[in-house]
């Protein structure tokens, strides 16, 4: 088997990195064949970059480029978080159209595949990660590579008619065919994109999605993305997360636990679901005092406009709540805007009685697998998920909820707080089977199967 060769926008060069699913799950790639991870460095220069860096660990090599300050603003700020994010959560009212950050968007795909291809070798294979790298697969194929190469977007690809608002998207989906495999995380994003190159380009779709399209064919798939299933639940078993644990329960008492972690994101539903937890005590007093709401919300993207606005909505929804519902000795809604470790957050989740995972729009969303894997057997909690998150597709013995109906989200919480231990039991055991059996190594062999069942033999 060839090497693999994986690019995306962050790596994770120091093992602490490498705590997350997508990190872990490339790690794992990489070490297991050897190869290169390249991505940014995480450092802005002043003037234009110099030579990349190189650094090597466990046999991968790092490739990593600082980004000069226009690129930085222009395209990670500007093209890909301020334009294909949202629209890509179908927040084209978020968006800064604007056609010079989608010109240096293009030419920081076009510099890092021209410091990636001289060093790639003949069996190698490409692994494209995410939104920052749409037109990479086409700016590999201009710097002379044409081995395989495959793609995974770990955000949802939006209804054609959404993705059409972006003046760019025929540039963007031509060179999205240049990749020979694109991985999606749900049926539902695989149908969108098929449909969008169908209508808009007369695409033909053929077996196990195939599409035939600008005289090339291209592969387009669900792979779901799992987690690293064992890894949590042993962290949830972890002396960090003991810790976590005594210090929530000093604070809790005998009130049952509503727990709630997103990285501060307009596409995460944090405000409807802060205005549901209001209902939810509007409508029944007799769980005053007797549940707490714990929201997690480490800040991401602080110096985007709207992730600032995201902030004072927030502060001003948690300050009402607790004003109107809390006591001398009972705090409703605690509302956390810092970062926690892994372990700790396992623990939280696993005497937690409801998982709170409602997102507007979400990939898939790992929280909402993490929060199962953490469960205690014999008295787990009760998964509340997004009908728009892509792992509500697997997901489907969570309580699925429409997050914009704030009336009857309350009323889930209030199921869910009130829910038999024998449906707990019978609602988790079928959502851990799932969890378990498609985990991140799961995953990651049926993407690589067919982009490198691709090789010659
Ligand atoms: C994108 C897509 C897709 C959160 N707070 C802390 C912390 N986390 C960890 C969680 C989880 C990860 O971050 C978040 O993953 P999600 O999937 O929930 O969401 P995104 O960050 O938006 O991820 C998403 C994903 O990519 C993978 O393809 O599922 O749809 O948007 O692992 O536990 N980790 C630590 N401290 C925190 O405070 N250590």
């Amino acid at each position: 088997m060839g090497r693999l060769i994986a690019i995306s926008n962050r790596t994770a060069t120091q093992s602490s990195n490498r705590a997350g699913g997508l990190a872990v799950a490339v790690w794992e790639s990489l070490k297991s064949t050897g190869g290169v991870w390249a991505g940014w460095s995480g450092d802005v220069c002043d003037g234009e970059p110099g030579e990349p860096q190189t650094l090597e660990d466990e046999g991968v090599e790092f490739l990593l480029t600082d980004l000069s300050r226009e690129e930085h603003d222009s395209y990670y700020l500007g093209y890909a978080n301020s334009v294909l994010w949202p629209v890509f959560h179908y927040r084209v009212d978020l968006a800064s159209f604007d056609s010079e950050t989608f010109q240096v968007y293009a030419a920081v795909n076009q510099r890092i595949a021209s410091l990636v291809a001289p060093r790639l070798q003949q069996g190698d294979s490409v692994w494209v990660h995410d939104y920052h790298f749409l037109l990479m697969g086409d700016s590999l194929r201009r710097a002379d590579w044409d081995g395989p190469i495959g793609f995974f977007l770990h955000i949802p690809f939006p209804a054609p008619e959404v993705f059409r608002a972006l003046p760019e998207h025929p540039w963007i989906a031509r060179a999205m065919c240049a990749y020979d495999v694109i991985g999606f995380q749900s049926e539902q994003d695989r149908a969108n994109f098929t449909r969008y190159l169908v209508e808009e380009f007369h695409g033909e779709e053929g077996e196990d999605g195939e599409i035939a399209v600008f005289g090339t064919t291209v592969k387009a798939k669900a792979y779901p993305i799992g987690i690293d299933a064992e890894g949590f639940k042993q962290a949830s078993e972890s002396e960090l997360a003991e810790q976590a644990e005594a210090r929530i329960g000093k604070f809790l008492g005998n009130r049952l636990l509503v727990i709630g972690v997103d990285r501060m994101d307009y596409s995460k539903g944090l405000p409807q679901r802060f205005e549901a937890v209001g209902e939810l005590f509007d409508a029944h007093p007799e769980l005053h005092g007797r549940v707490s709401v714990t929201q997690i919300a480490p800040p991401s993207r602080s110096k985007v406009e709207e992730y600032k606005e995201l902030r004072i909505e927030l502060d001003r929804l948690a300050g009402r709540i607790n004003g109107d519902h809390g006591d001398l000795d009972w705090i409703p809604l605690r509302y956390l805007a810092r970062s926690y470790q892994r372990e700790e957050l396992a623990g939280l989740f696993k005497i937690a009685r409801v998982g709170l995972v409602t997102p507007l729009r979400d990939g898939m969303n790992l929280v909402a697998k993490e929060f199962v894997m953490a469960q205690d057997d014999e008295d787990p909690g009760v998964l509340i998920l997004s009908e728009f998150a892509g792992a509500a597709e697997q997901l489907t013995a969570a309580l699925i909820v429409n997050p914009h109906d704030r009336g009857k989200l309350a009323e889930t919480i209030h199921l869910a707080l009130t829910m038999s231990l024998e449906e707990r039991q019978y609602r988790w055991r079928s959502l851990r089977d799932i969890v378990t059996s498609q985990d991140i190594n799961w995953w990651r062999a049926r993407f690589l199967k067919d982009l490198q069942g691709l090789q010659p033999v």
